[in-house]
């Protein structure tokens, strides 16, 4: 299905660039659209200043690439894409390209603009050798709404598309520390109302720095996980984003890239008697000072907070009391408790295994911005002609739809009955497009078991249709719902008698 939807997207694109064919900005346009088609999928690592995007991102990674100090890199807007090479280019917004030297120290990249200052940088882009950005190009910009009103103008205006030039973002992960009003407005500001006309289709919230709740206190990602749970369910959130997850990213950074010598240090640390260390453990001033007295000195246990945070540091101890006797036991434990993973989950489920139809949305977002007339006036047949075909794609394929309903369900805008909207949003496709997810089913169910699934969910919505008692919303839904279990059952392949 998503197959012919890119194949579509391409035609409307090489169509595009025809029918502008005189106009060599939007000739330029279009060709980076089909580039991108083929990239990998674009992912925008959004919040307010500190909100812990670059710690977040370099969990992603496994690897400490994207600097989390306040030098003047962590103003611009940061490439990270998968490349043979290391390799970090300054793009100006006047001037050629010219690339920075990479240089590592302590373990972690370091960006050094080399006195170019941000206001004059449009881009960094780092090429790093990297697995996990071989699915998906990372993209750190700077924090929102923070003091320096030039920064935080730099993000919205990367992230929001408006008439000036299409997103680059195929999707955006928007961290908050707690949800504030700030945060829901530019949820709000960065709602689709273009293409796909449904909402927040493309971010995931995260409640980030999690374990910073309730104090810091050994239970905080407990009560995290409460909290993302609640904004999740909460009709005026889900109507922003796609979930909410609660994650502790300094906890998933550290435990990614755990070194020896912390293992030893820690374990040096839960080798002290317990009363003791837990007296130390009740604020920074006390844990730095216990330096002078014995276990770890001051240095190494400032290094410790750096990496760990004073919640990080209680938990590890009590898993090294527990148990995780190696550097590698701790580091899935940390891992484990971090949430990363069920974020990694989330976004695959959202994002990676959408990757077709997200890019097909921003490759036709950026085909309707010519079409309204971005570059030059609209008008002629041709155009006409360009805008019927975008408009067809549109209102045809199958998958927009899905998005579109998919949209209105969390808007609370369709008649259904509540106790089948669950189903119906997971039948379209809501918690990940494989057929098992759509049915419900654990990945790899037998092949007959999902085809019997796929049958049923269809015999059971055209029932639902056919209920006289709902509303015409509801109808018209159920029909979608419907296409989409056919939909399932054509890629199915014929179980075996
Ligand atoms: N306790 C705790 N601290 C965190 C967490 N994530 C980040 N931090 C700390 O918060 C500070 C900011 O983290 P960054 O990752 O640089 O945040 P950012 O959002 O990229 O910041 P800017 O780019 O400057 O807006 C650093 O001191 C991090 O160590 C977390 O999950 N828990
Ligand atoms: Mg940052």
């Amino acid at each position: 299905m998503t197959g012919s939807l890119l194949a579509a997207t391409r035609r409307v694109l090489l169509l595009a660039a025809e029918v502008r064919r005189d106009d060599p900005e939007a000739v330029r346009a279009v060709r980076a659209q089909l580039d991108r088609l083929d990239e990998p999928l674009r992912v925008a690592i959004a919040g307010k200043v500190k909100a812990g995007k670059s710690t977040l991102l370099n969990a992603l990674v496994g690897e400490q690439i994207a600097p989390t100090d306040a030098g003047e890199c962590t103003k611009v807007v940061t490439w990270y894409r998968d490349g043979s090479v290391p390799r970090i280019v300054l793009h100006p917004h006047d001037g050629l390209p010219r690339p920075l030297p990479v240089r590592r120290q302590d373990g972690a990249l370091v960006v050094d603009l080399a006195g170019t200052p941000a206001a004059d940088v449009d881009r960094l882009v780092v090429d790093w050798p990297s697995q996990s950005l071989r699915t998906a190009t990372l993209i750190d910009t700077p924090g929102i709404a923070s003091a320096s009103t030039e920064v935080s103008r730099r993000t919205v205006a990367f992230l929001d598309p408006d008439d000036e030039s299409p997103t680059e973002a195929d999707a955006v992960v928007y961290l908050m520390r707690h949800l504030h009003a700030a945060d829901a407005e530019f949820l709000e500001s960065f709602r689709d109302q273009g293409v796909a006309r449904a909402t927040a289709v493309n971010t995931v919230a995260v409640i980030s720095r999690a374990d910073e709740i309730g104090g810091g206190r050994v239970d905080a990602m407990f009560a995290a996980r409460g909290i993302a749970q609640r904004y999740a369910a909460d009709p005026a959130v889900r109507g922003l984003c796609q979930n909410v997850v609660a994650v502790a990213g300094l906890l998933a950074q550290t435990g990614r890239t755990l070194r020896h010598a912390e293992h030893s240090a820690l374990t040096e640390l839960s080798a002290l008697p317990r009363e003791e260390l837990e007296d130390t453990l009740l604020s920074v001033g006390r844990f730095r000072a216990a330096g002078a007295t014995g276990g770890p000195s001051t240095e190494v246990r400032d290094r410790l907070l750096r990496r760990f945070g004073m919640f990080g540091i209680r938990l590890a101890t009590t898993l090294v009391r527990q148990g995780a006797g190696s550097p590698d036991a701790l580091a899935a434990e940390l891992v484990g408790r971090s949430g990363l993973t069920e974020l990694e989950e989330v976004l695959h489920a959202r994002f990676t295994g959408r990757r077709d139809l997200l890019k097909a949305r921003s490759a036709l977002l950026a085909v309707e911005h010519l079409v309204r007339g971005g570059g030059r006036r609209p008008g002629g047949a041709r155009d006409a002609a360009l805008a019927r075909e975008l408009e067809r794609i549109l209102a045809g394929a199958h998958e927009f739809a899905e998005l579109r309903l998919l949209g209105a369900l969390r808007a609370g805008v369709v008649g259904l009955p509540r106790g089948i909207v669950g189903e119906a949003e997971r039948l379209l496709g809501d918690g990940g497009a494989t057929p098992e997810g759509r049915l419900g089913l654990p990945p790899g169910a037998p092949p007959a078991e999902v085809r019997d699934a796929a049958f049923a969910a269809l015999e059971r919505w055209r029932r639902h249709a056919a209920n006289p008692m709902l509303p015409r919303s509801a109808t018209d839904a159920c029909h979608t719902v419907i296409r989409s279990c056919e939909g399932l059952l054509a890629r199915l392949v014929p179980a075996r008698r």
